[in-house]
């Protein structure tokens, strides 16, 4: 595998402040190493700048709209040379508006996309139905074509073009889901696997049903958007909206081991790790390795282990 990580240090699609600690946290947890430890080229692009923005009143109940419209700009263009380089991107978040940015960016080299969300949350609140008016729990509903007359103007998210059919989109790990998220998931007919049903099907038939679903559509590039909060918050404790009765860390990775046996992962979020939400530094250690875990998994990390084509018993 060859690998691209952006790092984005961005929080105001939320109201915490520590999200944009994500990037390097999971760095210095040793990403890079871990990745060519196992055999992946990487190349890490950094971190992206974000101006500051003064003067950012709601519009439309949106918070924050031109700081957040203006980063996921920025973050489109920056995925999408990551993409033209030929690399699987890696968006090291900050908070989960930047998925805005990441999966327009990805999209505009490679086209149509699946996208799988796993996440405690939807995150498919329009301007309108949203109760908090926070981006993060937003940014499907700017990309869904199906959604598009919803979405009121808002000047600085106006280069965003829809470029993902519900169709295309699957979550896993949904367990917190606000009422116009609800209708329009139902609405739209999107294929979702909550709590409850990993608890009905297993895993395991929850990652075939997913894969049956998403390539009896023909194979499309795979865009994973990893929200932290998706497990439990005993494993990863440390993010802004932690909600009780996640997915525990096997099943977590075992989403990860299978993208990866796809072959179409192309993109990957990894997002809401906030250390400044860890009431110790074991909390925020659970919540930083479990982020470079997932990642490792989703580039051919397996748990069964492995050892060289050459290798001989001494
Ligand atoms: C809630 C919370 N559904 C909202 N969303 C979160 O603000 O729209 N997303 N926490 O990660
Ligand atoms: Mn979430
Ligand atoms: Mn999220
Ligand atoms: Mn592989």
């Amino acid at each position: 595998h060859s690998v691209g990580i952006v790092g984005a240090p961005f929080w105001k699609g939320q109201p915490r402040a520590g999200v944009e600690l994500g990037p390097d946290l999971i760095r210095n947890a040793g990403l890079v190493d871990k990745l060519k430890g196992q055999g992946c080229t990487v190349k890490d692009y950094g971190n992206v700048t974000f101006e500051e923005v003064t003067n950012d009143e709601p519009i439309n109940g949106v918070r924050r709209p031109r700081a957040v419209g203006r980063a996921n700009e920025k973050l489109s263009n920056v995925v999408a040379r990551v993409k033209r380089d030929g690399h699987t991107c890696v968006m090291l978040g900050g908070d989960h508006s930047l998925a805005i940015g990441s999966i327009h960016g990805h999209a505009s080299c490679r086209g149509e996309l699946s996208v799988l969300w796993v996440d405690a949350h939807a995150d498919i609140n329009t301007p309108l139905t949203s109760p908090t008016g926070n981006v993060h729990g937003q940014p499907m509903s700017y990309l869904i074509h199906e959604l598009h007359s919803k979405i009121p103007a808002i000047a600085d998210f106006s280069w965003i073009t829809p470029c993902v059919w519900a169709k295309d989109l699957v979550y896993i790990g949904l367990r917190d889901v606000d009422p116009g998220e609800h209708f329009i998931l139902k609405n739209l007919n999107i294929k979702m696997f909550s709590m409850t049903d990993v608890d009905r099907l297993g895993i395991a038939k929850v990652m075939e049903q997913t894969c049956d679903y998403l390539f009896s559509k023909g194979k499309k590039p795979i865009h994973l958007s990893y929200d932290i909060d998706a497990l439990d918050p005993s494993v990863s404790p440390a993010t802004g909206t932690p909600v009780r009765g996640g997915l525990t860390y096997r099943e977590g990775i075992y989403i990860t081991e299978v993208i990866n046996q796809t072959g179409l992962l192309s993109a990957v979020d990894m997002v809401e790790v906030n250390p400044k939400r860890g009431s110790c530094d074991a909390e925020i250690d659970s919540t930083v390795t479990a982020a470079v875990d997932l990642l490792q998994s989703c580039f051919g990390r397996v748990r069964e282990g492995t050892h060289p084509p050459d290798y001989q018993v001494p």
